[in-house]
């Protein structure tokens, strides 16, 4: 999988592409990462890519024309012959969650798009863009941690990083079940006072195995009822 970044600040990727099972993944190329600055498609002597908005207001846009030759220059023109998928960060985006991972994960090339700024300038994304992508509901500077996010969400799932077989169901057991996982626990048996729970000592694989289906389900009803489908929190099961 290749995945291209446009961002004006590149060096905010760098250590996170060059560690941990991502890492080992884009040495042996697996996964490439190509990071871009956007004002290297800046055509004016001072690399200018904003401007101020139409119509008043406070902050600046990011211009069209350098987003749209960048954006050509690393997917080609948006259109039927594309197979890149190229993805806005935008709190306007759709929410993205493990599904679209897994979906992202199959394809060949990402190019994720970081603004910056107070917006992009809607013609760019109309022109260019096939989609915005949102991780959530919060306030941020720019696009560069949530395409962060999405990197790790979707390398994750490629086969060969972490070890991941060929095939699929390499996943854990929250996106394998839709649950959350129940509690985990290492040595020693006793930490101030607080013992492991028994049947993790007991060497009984199938009442370990029953006990965290039950904790999932347990810790899933009390904190992410919505997980398990409508009606069915608290006060049910
Ligand atoms: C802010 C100029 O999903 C959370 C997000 C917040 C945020 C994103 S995505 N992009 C930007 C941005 O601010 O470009």
């Amino acid at each position: 999988m290749k995945i291209d970044v446009l961002t004006l600040f590149p060096a905010l990727f760098e250590p996170f592409r060059r560690t941990s099972l991502l890492g080992a993944a884009c040495r042996d190329g697996t996964v490439e990462i190509a990071v871009h600055d956007l004002r290297d498609w800046a055509t004016d002597r001072h690399r200018t890519v904003d401007d101020a908005p139409y119509g008043g207001g406070p902050g600046m846009v990011l211009r069209p024309e350098p987003l749209v030759a960048a954006i050509e220059a690393l997917a080609g023109a948006k259109g039927a012959t594309r197979s890149a998928q190229v993805l806005l960060l935008s709190p306007q985006g759709r929410r993205f969650e493990q599904g679209w991972a897994e979906t992202l994960s199959r394809a060949s090339q990402l190019v994720l798009v970081c603004g910056r700024y107070e917006g992009v300038d809607q013609r760019a994304i109309e022109l260019a863009v096939d989609e915005e992508v949102s991780i959530g509901d919060y306030v941020l500077a720019g696009g560069e941690l949530p395409a962060l996010v999405v990197i790790e969400a979707v390398t994750r799932l490629v086969p060969g990083v972490m070890g991941n077989p060929a095939s699929a169901e390499t996943e854990s057991f929250h996106t394998a079940t839709g649950l959350l996982e129940g509690p985990h626990y290492t040595r020693p048996a006793t930490f101030r006072g607080l013992e492991v729970p028994s049947v993790l000592r007991s060497g009984d694989h199938q009442a370990i195995a029953r006990w965290r289906a039950e904790r999932a389900r347990e810790t899933t009803r009390e904190r992410r009822p919505d997980l398990l489908g409508p009606a069915r929190g608290k006060d049910e099961r």
